[in-house]
């Protein structure tokens, strides 16, 4: 059987993303694929694009990783893009849209967020229409025959899987390496199957949680002038979304 990790939204978060490596490597497991998202938020931007550069087979772009390119002139972005630097940034617009491939008899396809576009979000409780919006072919796609029959994403940061029974097709999120907004730990997924086949047999799709060293997160965030560092910080050690944190 061959396995695959997928993970997302490491959102410059550097403990994080060794801790989850780490975890890679000891199962043995060297395909990596990467949903986006690796910039923004968290202090690391930089040292994550080069990391995941270095171990990842292929990098999707996220919400973040456009925006930066997207939103020039916005000063909110600014200091991520400093950071970043030209090179860096040229190369997050030179990612794809999905990666698509069969699995045991089905037909995978991962993106960050939606057929839509990077910018379009769907959760866990939207309605069974727009889950199975999931599994379209559009421009932002492109077209597979058959279109997709299991589809994993990211940027919402809570993982779930849901089964769409009268379609006979399976939607999940791999939650966030870096800024996980479920649980206050290193999140990512693993995919074990046939890898290229066409043929129906066994897969798994399961789910890994890991601790790491969280206050080693927050010291290097205070080391830096980070935008929005205090609700950066609460969402590393309360996995609560900063639009939902309470102002004190
Ligand atoms: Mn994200």
């Amino acid at each position: 059987m061959d396995k695959i990790a997928v993970i997302s939204d490491v959102h410059g978060n550097i403990p994080a993303l060794e801790a989850v490596l780490a975890d890679i490597r000891q199962r043995g497991i060297d395909l990596i694929y990467n949903l986006g998202d690796l910039v923004g938020k968290g202090p690391g931007s930089a040292l994550v694009i080069d990391r995941c550069r270095e171990v990842c087979h292929t990098i999707v772009r996220g919400n973040w990783d456009q925006s930066l390119i997207d939103d020039a002139n916005d000063p909110a972005l600014a200091w991520y893009r400093d950071q970043i630097g030209e090179q860096r940034l040229a190369y997050l617009q030179s990612l794809p849209n999905v990666i698509d491939f069969w699995l045991s008899g089905k037909r995978v396809r991962l993106f960050h967020a939606s057929p839509a576009g990077v910018y379009t979000r769907v959760r866990s409780w939207d309605t069974y229409e727009l889950h199975l919006g999931m599994f379209a072919n559009t421009p932002f796609t492109g077209e597979t025959n058959p279109p997709p029959d299991i589809v994993g994403y990211g940027d919402i940061h809570v993982v779930y899987l849901l089964p769409l029974l009268l379609d006979n097709k399976t939607l999940f999120n791999v939650g966030s390496v870096g800024n996980p907004l479920d649980f206050p730990l290193a999140t990512y997924a693993i995919l074990t199957g046939v890898l290229d086949s066409q043929t129906v047999a066994p897969y798994t799709i399961e789910f890994v949680r890991l601790s790491y060293d969280i206050e080693l997160a927050v010291e290097q965030a205070q080391q830096v002038d980070l935008p929005e560092r205090k609700e950066y910080i609460t969402e590393l050690r309360t996995a609560i979304y900063r639009r939902r944190q309470q102002s004190s």
